[in-house]
């Protein structure tokens, strides 16, 4: 049943009373909360049992099972003491703990084991490259390789006597502070290893080209594969190629026709990657398109996610994307009352659009067989300001799928010549401002009495070409109000969608655990990840999830299915 709701309303009352911008957590409530420390752990999330993760390192295939290290802290909360922790898993889904692959102990390595990646050697070896912090602060480049190949499990690695086998010196004049994370390695036709690692030199964000013969001697490229003036630290570089005529992922030294590659840098909290053409002759990899290129095209995810890495999957032909998901709390003190502090996002598919510019992402299917319980909703129509509760759902820890369409974009607002960023348009126009053609889309880990929500919508605009623009945003300022503003970062984060409206129904997947949510726009093609602490949570285990239209004008929802997801068996 559609109607004009009255919480919504209410909702709205509230913020024109208290002011949107600066309404204080403690303000919105005045009950003190006691955090349990694992209301907010995830149920289908990759996560140690405890203590600090960041970056995704390595993911592999070997012998039929799946390998994941991650940078990890195995004393506490909190960055430092950084080791490769180590899980295996046969489906990608359920994990299991294994001993960390690699810790500090030697004088290479002594002040932190750093990202790296595995590669396939040949007969299908595996081989670690990693960046060690030396004991004077200077990041080198190590290798790794398993003891006992016959282990599936590879619990045990051992450290190459040449390490370090690159270190930062006055012939080579590289900045040892800035100097790290080897890609996986690609092999060339001319039966020479590559690989890159991140650098910065000046200001300029760089991509250290290294070739090898014997995987241990490696000699600099006189030009680095890529490079980007200003744009900062270049931290875990990816170089990987894409098929331009099929959705199969690409073993990494694949070259040839209908092949493009796409370089990935991390920089200042953001993945960005461009797609473009390697010349393996040349050593030479050239953008596509410029003005796409590290830091002005596409991001991996426009919330939260960073210091990615993606492997080939050779037992089912896929390119898989895993990304560390940061918390958002600011206060070192809560991470530690937790025990825990780190996600991984769901690990992604990614394949070429046919377009050729950009990358899809969606979530690996496995990650289906925890389903269950659907709600589904047929073809209906989402009034202008209305808000229905979708319920027989755990709206705690759920998948939903629905697209939207509208009938008419008459009433679509326009979109401004000086609106250059979209992130910025979605705070000006978050979910509670009402507009034309949107903001319509899902309120999740809300409270009952909507209070409390993280708004996941889209907006479309009109463009000066009478073009249609469409906006997706994932707006934080309404999440999370137990916790002081400045203990939490509310930022809004929003993309813009390349879909055309009249001719497309805008697809959305949300995949909701917890204190996690992340949001496939467009059938991939924007992605957006948060992290949020619901209050509700925390008071009785209880959230709510809506769907709203806070636009002047109907839209439909064509389809709408919504599951529980089961809890994964992780570590
Ligand atoms: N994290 C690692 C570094 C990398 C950074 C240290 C990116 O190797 O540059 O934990 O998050």
């Amino acid at each position: 049943m559609e109607y004009v709701s009255s919480v919504w309303l209410g909702v709205l009352v509230f913020i024109s009373i208290h002011g949107y911008g600066n309404i204080g957590p403690c303000e919105a409530s005045s009950r003190v909360i006691q955090t349990p420390d694992q209301i907010y752990r995830t149920g289908y999330h990759f996560q140690p049992a405890k203590y600090w993760m960041n970056d995704p390192n390595g993911p592999m295939i070997y012998m039929g099972i799946y390998h994941f290290f991650y940078q990890y802290n195995p004393y506490d909360a909190q960055a430092g003491n950084i080791v490769w922790g180590h899980s295996t898993s046969t489906d990608l889904v359920n994990w299991t703990p294994q001993p960390p692959a690699l810790l500090r102990s030697e004088p290479y390595d002594f002040k932190g084991c750093f990202s790296g990646s595995t590669t396939l050697l040949s007969g299908g070896k595996p081989a670690i490259l990693y960046t060690g912090v030396d004991f004077s602060d200077n990041q080198v480049q190590n290798l790794a390789v398993p003891k006992y190949l016959a282990d599936p499990y590879l619990t045990e690695w051992v450290k190459s006597p040449y390490n370090p086998l690159i270190a930062p010196n006055s012939v080579n004049k590289i900045d040892g502070q800035n100097f790290r994370d080897p890609t996986t390695a690609w092999l060339n036709p001319d039966g020479n290893w590559r690989m890159v690692v991140g650098n910065q030199q000046n200001g300029n964000g760089i991509g250290l080209l290294y070739r090898s013969k014997n995987f241990i001697d490696w000699i600099q490229a006189e030009n680095p594969l890529h490079f980007m003036n200003n744009s900062g630290m270049w931290e875990c570089p990816d170089f990987f190629p894409v098929s331009t005529i099929s959705q199969n992922g690409l073993e990494t030294s694949t070259m040839g026709p209908n092949v493009k590659h796409v370089f990935k840098a991390s920089k200042a909290s953001t993945d960005f990657y461009t797609v473009g053409t390697y010349n393996p002759n040349k050593d030479i990899f050239i953008p596509d398109n410029k003005s796409l290129d590290i830091g002005l095209g596409f991001r991996y995810d426009y919330g939260k996610f960073y210091a990615s890495k993606s492997f080939f999957d050779s037992a089912t032909s896929r390119k898989i994307l895993f990304g560390w998901v940061n918390e958002s709390v600011n206060n070192l003190e809560i991470n530690s009352i937790r025990g825990w502090a780190g996600l991984q996002g769901i690990p992604r598919r990614i394949w070429l659009h046919k377009f050729g510019n950009q990358l899809l992402q969606w979530p690996i299917v496995e990650i289906e067989k925890l389903r269950m319980n659907p709600v589904i909703e047929d073809t209906s129509v989402l009034m202008p300001g209305s808000v229905r509760e979708i319920s027989g759902v755990n709206a705690t820890q759920a998948d939903i799928e629905m697209s939207f369409s509208a009938k008419t974009l008459e009433k679509a607002e326009k979109w401004e010549a000086n609106w250059t960023n979209p992130q910025q348009v979605c705070s000006i126009k978050s979910a509670s401002v009402k507009g034309g053609v949107g903001p319509f889309g899902l309120l999740v880990l809300a409270s009952k009495d909507m209070q409390e929500y993280t708004a996941i919508f889209f907006r479309i605009f009109r463009g000066d070409n009478n073009n249609f623009i469409v906006l997706m945003c994932s707006d934080q300022t309404r999440s999370s109000l137990h916790l002081p503003s400045s203990d939490y970062d509310k930022t809004t984060y929003g993309a813009l969608l390349n879909v055309d409206p009249l001719q497309e129904k805008l697809s959305l997947r949300t995949l909701i655990d917890h204190s996690i949510v992340e949001s496939f726009g467009g059938e991939g093609k924007a992605c957006i990840t948060a992290r949020v602490y619901p209050t509700n949570l925390a008071m009785d285990g209880a959230t709510h999830l809506y769907v709203f239209n806070n636009g002047s004008q109907s839209v439909d929802i064509s389809k709408l299915t919504a599951w529980s997801m089961k809890t994964a068996q992780i570590n």
